[in-house]
């Protein structure tokens, strides 16, 4: 296969609830799409940046820039692309994980496409839905919280997870806890906002049976996580801290977590997804998938990712009603608290010409 173009496309889609975590606050998704076009079909991807680098490192114009300099023209010097030589190719540029992940996505669906195989079917999925939670933000009060979880609880999500920080923690899982009962799944991601010296703050969520917490401590603070998980009942799980398949293989190796939440974006695209998914259920830790705003063309993948054998807990994987009024794929929708898996060749939705044109803020041609 050759790549004859990639485009880049920057899309603004408004969320229709703002949502703030203990790093951010963001009342849009500013997307950076990729569609790589070659001798025999097009793929999509959405890299997963966020506009700033207050997340993870890499943000929108850093990513379209490392693309445009370095990623993309390495990949047009090679004399024949495949999905699984991206990784290979790309390797001497340190780091940008989730921009080259968009790239190898963007391929790897052509490739599908082109062989008429599902990211599902290609990956090894073992279902055809999906269970699926909701992800709540921070919002401006109690009363709001529980309006909200009270809603997506009406429409059927099976997990609710709680963002966290100090001064909003034990107070509003106790909360939902009495509101909606100990049957709820719940769980509470902090998003790095704690410290070892909050361990015996954070014993006090043993009482409300969380399912986990996810990501107390900084992303590089293994040891850390390994301390707290011995001193907690509840099951410690990483996210910001799985960068790779062998960060995964050492947070596992130290006892730093229990659970696991993949973002494929950050792992370095479904490839080392799946390793990671493999890693962890050779040694019988859970998975989940992570969720990043997307829109319909990263949910699609993460849907198949989602329906291999070891993800056995819900994901950040909500009905495109959740985030946006209107996407750039057709929605997703929740049935019986579950998403269907595309089946179709490649990520199985195709984007709406129009839709997208319409949100377009930015387009380049890089070949
Ligand atoms: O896509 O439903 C979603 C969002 C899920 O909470 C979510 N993601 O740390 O897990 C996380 C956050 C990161 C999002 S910040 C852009
Ligand atoms: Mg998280």
């Amino acid at each position: 296969m050759k790549i004859k173009a990639v485009e880049l496309r920057v899309v603004r889609l408004p969320l229709v609830t703002p949502f703030r975590t203990s790093q951010d606050s963001q009342d849009e998704r500013v997307a950076l799409l990729v569609r790589v076009e070659t001798t025999d079909s097009e793929g999509w991807a959405d890299c997963a940046v966020s506009q700033a680098p207050s997340y993870e490192p890499e943000f929108l114009s850093g990513a379209r820039a490392v693309m445009a300099e370095y990623l993309v023209p390495m990949l047009v010097a090679a004399p024949e692309v495949t999905a699984a030589r991206v990784r290979k190719v790309l390797a001497p540029v340190k780091g940008h994980q989730m921009a080259k992940a968009a790239l190898e996505t963007a391929i790897l669906d052509a490739e599908l496409r082109t062989r008429q195989i599902s990211f599902a079917q290609y990956l090894g999925a073992v279902r055809d839905r999906v269970p699926v939670g909701v992800s709540v933000g921070i919002p401006g009060s109690l009363a709001e919280l529980i309006g909200q979880v009270d809603g997506y609880l009406e429409q059927g999500y099976q997990r609710i997870k709680l963002k966290i920080e100090p001064g909003w923690d034990v107070e509003p899982i106790r909360a939902i806890r009495e509101r909606f009962g100990e049957d709820l799944a719940l769980q509470a991601d902090a998003n790095s906002a704690y410290t070892l010296a909050s361990a015996s703050h954070l014993r006090a969520l043993d009482e409300f049976g969380l399912l986990l917490l996810e990501q107390p401590l900084a992303a590089d603070d293994l040891l850390g996580h390994a301390d707290l998980s011995r001193s907690l009942n509840t099951r410690i799980c990483l996210d910001e801290s799985i960068t790779s398949p062998l960060a995964a293989a050492t947070a596992l190796r130290l006892g730093a977590c229990s659970v696991v939440n993949i973002k494929p974006s950050r792992v370095g695209g479904y490839l080392a997804a799946r390793s990671v998914h493999d890693l962890c259920a050779a040694h019988g830790i859970p998975v989940w998938c992570g969720g990043m705003l997307e829109t319909g063309v990263g949910r699609a993948a993460n849907l198949a990712l989602a329906a291999l054998e070891n993800f056995t807990l819900p994901g950040d994987i909500s009905a495109t009603a959740r985030y946006f009024a209107e996407d750039i794929t057709p929605p997703f929708v929740l049935e019986d608290g579950h998403i269907a898996v595309p089946s179709g060749p490649g990520i199985g939705i195709d984007v709406s010409r129009e839709v997208l044109d319409r949100l377009t803020i930015n387009r380049e041609v890089l070949v």
